[in-house]
């Protein structure tokens, strides 16, 4: 009879716990500076992490904030709100539900069926894809290592060459600097069948194609990507350890040689925007770095994905200031979000960095920008908050497409811009 009643009473602990407290997403709202400090507060305890912004010191009045709350502070977070009056809403109760669905059915299609890229891969697969795609390539795709990761991992990008004119420029792009955006590392095995399967049917992608090369660094910090898939899903930063520090991992975003670690980055090893203990410090940013002060001359477009909030932002991000080619950027920009707009109906915001979101020193983009490459963007895709980081299967699709739609548009006016008018060589 006691063992029957314990056996009862742990029933009903154990159906309660999980029908009632899920990790979760709450978007929460500060209106008083008073409020925003208590937010601060718990979004750097009770084991919560923050999806937007990436960091507390990012938090004002009335920002929409993104706090995961694991089910076992759920109680405790949900007691402080409420104390101190901030309101809350629940944006995701089954984040158990969607990070299983972001994981399933992995590796069942072949690598070269469409539904292969409307899944998301582990990292294990991705280095398997990279050499399937050049060894099916093989006058095309090119695989360089360009270096290796903070745990010993190679860096790969693939360099796609469609057509051997002489003197062409190049295009590069890199996905995932961050673990758990999961739709940049798909982008990028997107971008590569897109362009390998379109060239010569499609005249924008010919056209670029025609006109530059294509490197592509599907996945910038496989460490931290790795982590994801293993070990914590909402994990942001690289994998390195901290003299002095029990908290592990740099933001790759602001460890590049642009305003180094001022304000907008943060010295401290725990923070989600640590910026490291030097620039270029972590051997992923040092490999990118480096390969593209050797390629600098060729190199005229850079573009890095990230998500989410739907955004297509030029430098700066370290200042305010505006640069130099501030209203050619804007207007590029411009067009590729009218595109989007025009044939998928979803919204992107665009501008400078710094002035579109917030100061974010030490990034990709702006270091590229005052190495010389002039025409620099950081894409944060898909959504705005509805999934974040947990966005469907489903929607990978969509969301690639509207982020080729920007890149065909904003490559096209670096063509444009740059090309040296051949017929005029000849006439003049
Ligand atoms: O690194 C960030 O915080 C976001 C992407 Se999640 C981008 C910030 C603007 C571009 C900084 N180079
Ligand atoms: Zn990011």
């Amino acid at each position: 009879m006691k063992t029957l009643l314990i056996w009862f009473v742990l029933m009903n602990l154990d159906t309660g716990h999980s029908t009632e407290t899920h990790d979760q997403v709450l978007s929460i709202t500060s209106k008083t500076q008073e409020q925003v400090d208590v937010l601060k507060n718990i979004s750097t305890q009770h084991e919560t992490v923050l999806w937007q912004p990436d960091s507390p010191q990012y938090i004002r009045e009335e920002s929409h904030v993104h706090l995961f709350v694991p089910a076992n502070s759920s109680k405790t977070v949900k007691d402080l709100l409420q104390k101190h009056s901030i309101a809350y809403v629940i944006l995701l109760d089954n984040t158990k539900e969607l990070i299983e669905m972001q994981t399933r059915n992995v590796s069942t299609d072949p690598r070269s069926s469409s539904s292969y890229y409307q899944r998301y891969h582990s990292l294990e697969e991705i280095y398997y894809w990279i050499n399937w795609t050049a060894q099916n390539n093989p006058s095309t795709v090119k695989v360089i290592l360009i270096g290796s990761s903070y745990e010993k991992r190679p860096l790969y990008a693939l360099k796609l060459t469609l057509n051997n004119r002489p003197n062409k420029t190049a295009l590069w792009i890199d996905c995932g600097i961050h673990a758990r955006e999961w739709i940049a590392p798909a982008f990028c095995l997107w971008f590569v069948q897109h362009s390998l399967s379109f060239y010569g049917r499609n005249k924008d992608i010919t056209n670029i194609l025609d006109n530059m090369d294509v490197y592509v660094l599907p996945v910038m910090n496989p460490d931290g990507y790795k982590y994801t898939w293993t070990t914590d899903r909402m994990w942001r930063k690289n994998r390195s350890i901290s003299k002095g520090s029990s908290c592990i991992g740099v933001d790759l975003n602001r460890n590049f040689d642009a305003n180094w670690c001022t304000m907008g980055a943060s010295h401290e090893p725990c923070s989600q925007i640590y910026c490291g203990a030097f620039p270029e410090s972590e051997p992923e940013s040092q490999a990118v770095a480096d390969f593209l002060r050797s390629h600098k001359d060729s190199v005229q477009l850079y573009l890095t994905i990230h998500s989410y909030s739907q955004m297509l932002l030029f430098p700066y991000s370290c200042t305010l200031d505006e640069v130099e080619n501030h209203q050619d950027l804007l207007e590029m920009a411009q067009e590729a979000a009218q595109n989007i707009k025009r044939h998928y109906g979803n919204n992107y915001k665009y501008g400078a960095g710094a002035k579109t979101i917030y100061l974010a020193p030490g990034g990709s983009d702006d270091w590229v920008y005052n190495l010389g490459i002039k025409y620099s963007f950081t894409f944060e895709l898909q959504d705005r908050g509805e999934y974040g980081f947990l966005l469907p299967p489903s929607h990978i699709s969509k969301a690639c497409k509207e982020a080729v739609t920007a890149v065909k548009a904003i490559a096209l006016k670096v063509i444009e811009k740059t090309q040296v008018p051949t017929r005029s060589l000849y006439t003049v």
